[in-house]
């Protein structure tokens, strides 16, 4: 399905202003959908244009900083109404920019929308604690003050959602912001720049650098201006800016990575629902969200009829443009996607799996022109040594693996790096309770899929999947410093722990 649509070309946003790269360089954004359709003409930003943004969004920091906490929120308000009223072609802009079908590529601007919705109202919530002293006449405050700038850098599977979970938290508080959307999606990131921009925030609060991780990420990882980085994507680019935030003795990260997650199915379960999110665990967005589930944790009472109605809905999978309502999965993001996932589908073979759904390319009509791949289904019993048992691949590829007891299941699930989404699907309490108890994740599911948070609750995993520090409603704890403040109402000066001052020996 061809879209007509006029090639936009995007700009970086530094100080206010829209313009080019410095390298004067481009590249150019194809459809995932169909690469014969050009998206836009993007800059192809280096270091120069990453100083330049960070300069800027230290400039505007300290008037920023001094805004009323409310007044800096009522900008979000602005920009709900605006996306409103594009919320449509927002999202096919989106579905035709990282390949997520029309429906879930709506639910992500709506996802968006409720995190500027929620931080507009956390405004007027209390940010801060009082707190007793051991001294009656004295009395301390917790108060939250920004860090300064923060980089937001971003991924493309939820293109408008994510950056809008950093961003948001980040300017409530007072911080500036310089955000790298993915490369693979930044027109949908440029548009919320420029709603932004309509909103009122102004110039130098939020600045836009496009371009690649080597060339745009790094630098602005590394650049002294920064305080706090805020990333979502792979393990192994977290892990480095761990790394080089830990080397700078003032910045902070929150990263948010990979998984391999799991559905924990009992015997008990109730059939059809487990099912049935077991579908939408694996195959929603195509299987590339942090949360989908590649693993299928399954006892043995019902592992056959499970396996056997899983396969029949995974064949019924409607795979298409985007665009169209129909589509269940659209195509993966790029082709280094699609080569990752055929070639984790090559080691499953090579590992003993049995597989049940062959997960092949389409190559024919006008799929050929896109990254679509069907869904691949194996069983494999669990194995420590394996790679496809303990990998992310980040498409629709899925073991369904058997256990006998719970202690196989909590064992099985735990023998991974990850620990990122669960869900079980029981209607035993005790055994739902020893999973949340004994197994390793950050966001649990009872008898639902492992995909599906809400803004309001804290997201992130644990192990190699985040810092351990979550984002989303969390957030405020990244971006902001705890100040104690305590303030002596007497007329003495007065120590805790029973120290004596004894400076009355020294006046006169
Ligand atoms: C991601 O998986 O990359 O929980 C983010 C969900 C979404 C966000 C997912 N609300 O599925």
């Amino acid at each position: 399905m061809a879209v007509a649509q006029s090639v936009v070309e995007a700009r970086n946003y530094v100080g206010g202003r829209w313009v080019a790269a410095s390298t004067e360089e481009t590249f150019e954004d194809r459809s995932p959908a169909d690469t014969r359709q050009l998206l836009g003409v993007v800059p192809r930003s280096s270091a120069t244009d990453v100083e330049a943004a960070a300069r800027a969004a230290r400039q505007a920091y300290p008037e920023w900083r001094r805004w009323s906490r409310i007044k800096r929120a009522e900008v979000l308000d602005e920009f709900v109404q605006l996306v409103k009223r594009d919320k449509e072609e927002l999202a096919r802009l989106m579905a035709v920019e990282c390949g997520k079908a029309i429906n879930e590529a709506r639910a992500d601007v709506v996802e968006g929308i409720h995190t500027a919705q929620y931080w507009f109202g956390r405004a007027r919530m209390a940010s801060g604690e009082v707190l007793a002293s051991e001294i009656a006449d004295k009395e301390s405050y917790v108060l939250h003050k920004p860090k300064g700038v923060v980089a937001a850098i971003t991924p493309w599977n939820f293109p408008f959602a994510i950056p809008m979970w950093l961003i948001c938290p980040s300017l409530v508080e007072g911080n500036t912001v310089v955000f790298k959307p993915a490369e693979e999606t930044p027109l949908t990131g440029q548009r919320i720049v420029e709603y932004m921009e309509k909103a009122g925030l102004p110039a130098g609060v939020l600045d836009l650098v496009h371009g690649f991780g080597e060339e745009v990420g790094w630098p602005l990882v590394t650049h002294p201006e920064v305080d706090v980085v805020l990333f979502t994507g792979s393990a192994q680019v977290g892990s480095m800016i761990k790394e080089a935030c830990a080397r700078d003795y003032h910045k902070f990260c929150v990263c948010e990575m990979g998984g391999k997650n799991a559905m924990i199915v009992f015997d008990d379960a109730d059939f059809d629902l487990a099912v049935n999110a077991a579908v939408i665990s694996a195959f929603k967005t195509t299987g590339q969200r942090c949360v989908s589930a590649e693993r299928l944790i399954v006892q043995q009472g019902i592992l056959e009829r499970f396996t056997r109605a899983f396969v029949e809905r995974a064949r019924r999978i409607r795979i298409g443009h985007p665009l169209n309502e129909d589509t269940f999965m659209g195509p993966l993001v790029s082709e280094a996607g699609l080569n990752k996932v055929l070639g984790y589908n090559r080691l499953a073979r090579e590992e003993g799996a049995q597989v049940l759904l062959d997960g092949g390319r389409l190559e024919d009509g006008e799929e050929r022109y896109g990254y679509y791949v069907r869904p691949f289904v194996y069983t494999m019993p669990h194995r420590s040594d394996s790679r496809v048992l303990r990998e992310e691949v980040f498409g629709p590829h899925v073991a369904i693996v058997p256990f006998k007891t719970i202690e196989d299941a909590i064992a099985i699930h735990n023998d991974c790096e990850y620990g990122f989404a669960l869900s079980v699907c029981s209607r035993d309490y005790r055994k739902i309770r020893a999973i949340r108890e004994e197994c390793e994740f950050g966001v649990g599911y009872v008898n639902l899929p492992t995909i599906g948070a809400e803004v309001h609750l804290p997201f992130g995993g644990l192990k190699k999947s985040g810092t351990g520090m979550p984002s989303a409603a969390a957030l405020q704890e990244a971006v902001t410093h705890r100040v104690t403040f305590t303030i002596n109402h007497g007329q003495e000066i007065k120590m805790a722990q029973g120290l004596q001052t004894q400076v009355e020996a020294l006046e006169s």
